[in-house]
């Protein structure tokens, strides 16, 4: 009997792949968006612009972030995915970001900065808005969960089993679902009667403590007697 080149050339192949442990290709698709045309607004009530990146991530070691430890959260976060204007997954034009993930067998995504992070299935997701994670004048940044599930037309922000097969299961995070704000504010109305899906909120620039002023002033007076002196002593050459 002959038998067909393509069977002659794909049996040999797939027989080298089991024998070398080639790894399955498997993994599941996100879809990560917000509607066309959203209501995105800034603390100034005007649309977001390209100044403001979104991140999908998790806050690694089980940490809870509030509005109380503001300090703590970029430390903790663990990004799994980033729309920005500059690769066009943000477009502020059509106040609209769209990204597509792949979470990998291993647990690593396909889209975050730092390749080897894992995200466990299970983890609880979060969407990060901000123009700058420092805290300095002008910093705004909204955090929203997807809290309950009432009226959601999404699936959960809810990190999948990386062992879900590519190509048939594939989940959707819609900005829409978003319940919780830790911080920011979600699916109101301003004063003048805009309605909005999400705004950012001014962050507060953190206080030096009065300790570290003290320590501040000092050194500032130790500089200062220092080159006073180096002064004094190049003079006296
Ligand atoms: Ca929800
Ligand atoms: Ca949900």
């Amino acid at each position: 009997m002959k038998i067909p080149l393509l069977h002659r050339l794909v049996v040999p192949l797939a027989a080298l792949a089991v024998f070398h442990g080639i790894p399955r290709a498997d993994a599941s698709t996100i879809f990560w968006e917000s509607n066309f045309n959203d209501l995105l607004f800034d603390a100034s009530e005007q649309p977001l612009d390209g100044g403001f990146t979104f991140e999908a991530g998790i806050f690694a070691g089980g940490f809870v972030p509030t509005s109380e430890n503001l300090n703590d959260w970029a430390a903790n976060w663990q990004v799994f995915a980033t729309a920005s204007e500059s690769d066009g997954s943000w477009d502020p034009g059509v106040q609209s970001f769209s990204k597509t993930i792949d979470h990998n067998p291993d647990g690593t995504s396909s889209d975050a900065p730092v390749p080897t992070d894992i995200f466990t299935q299970g983890e609880v997701v979060y969407f990060w808005v901000y123009n700058t994670k420092n805290r300095e004048a002008g910093t705004e940044w909204a955090l929203v969960a997807d809290g309950t599930n009432v009226g959601d037309n999404g699936d959960n922000w809810i990190i999948p089993d990386p062992a879900d097969p590519i190509g048939t299961v594939s989940y959707v995070w819609l900005l829409d679902d978003a319940n919780t704000a830790i911080y920011g504010n979600l699916d109101g109305t301003f004063g003048g009667g805009q309605g909005y899906t999400l705004q950012t909120s001014l962050v507060p620039v953190p206080e030096p403590g009065s300790v570290l002023l003290l320590g501040v002033a000092m050194l500032g007076g130790l500089v200062r007697r220092r080159r006073g002196r180096a002064c004094s002593l190049n003079l006296a050459h």
